[in-house]
């Protein structure tokens, strides 16, 4: 049998087994029947969570991108491998093939060497969602050159903090973007955030907007011309199992951004075997991730995942709401998209707009539809079901963290049945386990703690870029022996996993532990609300008290507010009971939410405890105008 692609539900247990009771020797298979080596391993795992240490595939020489490229050419090299969705729906899409994008990564490749970059050396990496994003990652990967993405939305400081922390020699960015109407100078962004990075020796600027940039002299190139005279073919560097492949930056509660390290071989192995699964997906189908390359869900699920497997992968330049809030399920009519996945906060987003825009579509091409980056409430849950599932196609709710490189709990369409809201059972070789406060292990069902796993899977991450101390002290000291995911999670009668959020977003109110999540999805079933967070503030008798920030949706401008916040401790009541009740309600214009689109918790902490001396570190906020709307209004 192989276990590659999983099929039926007994099959999963079997395999789940099978990965749990002998690690070494499910992953072994794996790598074995389905990757290019250019010489096997001596060892498939050594680790030590204490160090912490963790190798796989010790020995191993491969080159990541002649699995995810040359090994397809002479059976799928006509396929299309990336198919380009431009901003502007006028533009035509480009079909890139395999052949076609091995070709370009070569070029690419070339240039990069012709500019000094060698094995080991850093490249930033800041461009919009363009075919020259990805082809960047894999010119990089094929010649051992380490990228690191840097979020073309983030700002110029943003992205020198990042640059001088890994210490890149070269930068590859774009004259400009398109995003809905709007077009972006990212050049300047970047000279901008030059000026404090004197490592960098080298900028290859894409033209994209055709925007005038100002070019400096010594440093800046136009990729292109370099592209158009390079070498179109060239061998791949040799690289070590755990040479690293990437770092990309995630941002702590705390301090700098941390430099997360991936490398070669378990991320390459671990990624493509959960794009398999986790997607179901099959030869003749098109796979669409709305996700920016920009975050690890779009290099291991853009790009890695499913190039590893030959899949045809869609790139889109633009945003869900241009021309209009129907952008996305026209993209998946035009393509016949099969496998969707995005973000609770895009499906908020679309959900609040008028039905029709999702209904006049025809989206039965689908079979999958998934979603990733916090707990999706229940009735955003309910709304991606009926109108874009259409209740035929199963919701994938996938776990996992920039940290582990790939998806660690999530359903197996058409093989797990799905619960809303529950992210369900643990992927194959993923060893969850709840611990409490005291660092003891809760065993059973129906329980609820803080979420750690306690075997290393292929793709984690194996360092903090240039601070393993850190490393240490985030993920393995607050529990011996075992990885802390930093979240919170309950397992339910049947052992599927809720995950309830950060674990810094549990309140305890007279001693009762409040999951955050919950309490939202109730006060967001109200019909006035569009969106809503709720965050504790200390409370002379209960500890903390809960403050909730209510985003209303058009209806329930004019309603009487007093009465609103009746209703809405009402329906809290009801379905949770007394003890969740919010102490204070503010309405609010918008919630202050990262560029990933997770909210940023602490700043609302902070004005709810009227601590707002110091927010901390707001670089990642897309939206810094409501944060001092809701300080203005605070109550
Ligand atoms: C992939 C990604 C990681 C954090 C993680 C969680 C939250 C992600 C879900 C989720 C509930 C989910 N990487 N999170 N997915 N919470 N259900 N399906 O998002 O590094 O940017 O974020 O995101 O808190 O720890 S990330």
């Amino acid at each position: 049998m192989s276990n590659y692609h999983i099929k039926h539900l007994e099959e999963y247990f079997q395999v789940y087994r099978k990965s749990v009771r002998n690690p070494e020797g499910f992953w072994e298979e794996i790598a074995e029947e389905h990757f290019n080596w250019r010489k096997k391993w001596n060892k498939v795992l050594s680790w030590d969570f204490d160090k912490p240490e963790v190798k796989w595939f010790e020995g191993a020489k491969l080159n990541i991108t002649e699995n995810c490229l040359d090994r397809h050419i002479p059976t799928r090299g006509n396929k299309t491998a990336i198919l380009f969705e431009p901003n502007n729906p006028n533009e035509e899409a480009q079909h890139i093939t395999y052949n076609e994008l091995h070709e370009r990564v070569c070029r690419m490749a070339n240039v990069l060497l012709s500019k000094g970059v060698k094995k080991g050396d850093r490249v930033c990496i800041y461009l919009p969602m363009i075919p020259e994003l990805a082809v960047s990652l894999l010119a990089c990967a094929r010649i051992g050159a380490i990228h690191s993405v840097v979020f073309a939305g983030f700002s110029a400081n943003a992205l020198s903090t990042r640059i001088n922390d890994s210490d890149c020699k070269m930068v590859i960015c774009s004259d400009g973007s398109f995003r809905g109407n709007k077009t972006i100078d990212l050049k300047v962004i970047v000279d901008k955030g030059l000026e404090d990075c004197p490592g960098v020796e080298t900028v290859l600027v894409v033209k994209r907007t055709n925007t005038e940039v100002t070019m400096k002299e010594g440093r800046d190139l136009w990729m292109h011309p370099l592209l158009d005279v390079a070498e179109s073919n060239l061998e791949a560097e040799l690289m070590d199992a755990e040479d690293p492949l990437f770092i990309l930056y995630t941002s702590g509660s705390t301090g700098q951004p941390k430099g997360m390290v991936h490398t070669t071989a378990g991320y390459m192995v671990y990624t493509a075997y959960t794009f398999k699964n986790a997607f179901q997906y099959k030869e003749e189908d098109v796979y669409w991730c709305t996700a920016d390359i920009g975050w690890i869900t779009g290099h291991s699920y853009i790009v890695y995942g499913p190039l590893a497997n030959g899949a045809t992968t869609v790139m889109f330049e633009g945003v869900p709401s241009y021309p209009d809030y129907g952008r996305f399920w026209q993209i998946v009519e035009k393509h016949k998209i099969n496998q969707f996945y995005t973000a609770p906060t895009a499906i908020r987003a679309l959900a609040k707009e008028k039905l029709e825009f999702v209904e006049k579509y025809d989206l039965s091409s689908l079979k999958v539809i998934g979603s990733v980056g916090e707990p999706i409430n229940e009735e955003a849950w309910h709304w991606y079901n009926n109108n874009v599932g259409r209740k035929k196609s199963p919701i994938i709710d996938t776990w996992w963290q920039t940290e582990t490189g790939g998806i660690m709990i999530t359903p197996i369409p058409y093989v797990t049945p799905t619960t809303p809201t529950y992210a369900t059972l643990p992927f194959i070789g993923i060893q969850p386990a709840l611990m409490d406060e005291n660092g003891k292990e809760i065993e059973g069902n129906q329980v609820d703690g803080r979420l750690c796993i306690k075997f290393p899977w292929p793709s984690i991450a194996r360092t903090i870029w240039g601070n393993h101390q850190r490393y240490k002290d985030t993920y393995f000291s607050a529990y011996k022996n075992m990885y802390f995911t930093g979240d919170g999670a309950l397992r339910d009668a049947v052992g599927y996993y809720r995950i309830t959020g950060r674990v810094d977003d549990v309140i305890i109110v007279s001693g009762h532990n409040l999951g955050t999540a919950p309490i939202e999805d109730s006060i967001n079933e109200h019909p006035a609300v569009a969106e809503s967070a709720i965050v504790g503030f200390p409370h002379d008798v209960k500890g903390n008290a809960l403050y909730g920030y209510v985003i209303l949706k058009e209806m329930g401008e004019d309603r009487n507010k007093e009465n609103l916040k009746k209703e809405i401790n009402q329906q809290i009541t009801e379905q949770i009971g007394p003890i969740a009740k919010l102490d204070k309600i503010q309405f609010v214009p918008g919630l202050p939410k990262t560029r990933s689109g997770k909210i940023m918790r602490r700043i609302l902490r902070k004005i709810a405890s009227k601590d707002t001396s110091n927010l901390g570190d707001t670089s990642t906020l897309l939206n810094p105008e409501v944060v001092q709307d809701i300080m203005d209004n605070a109550l």
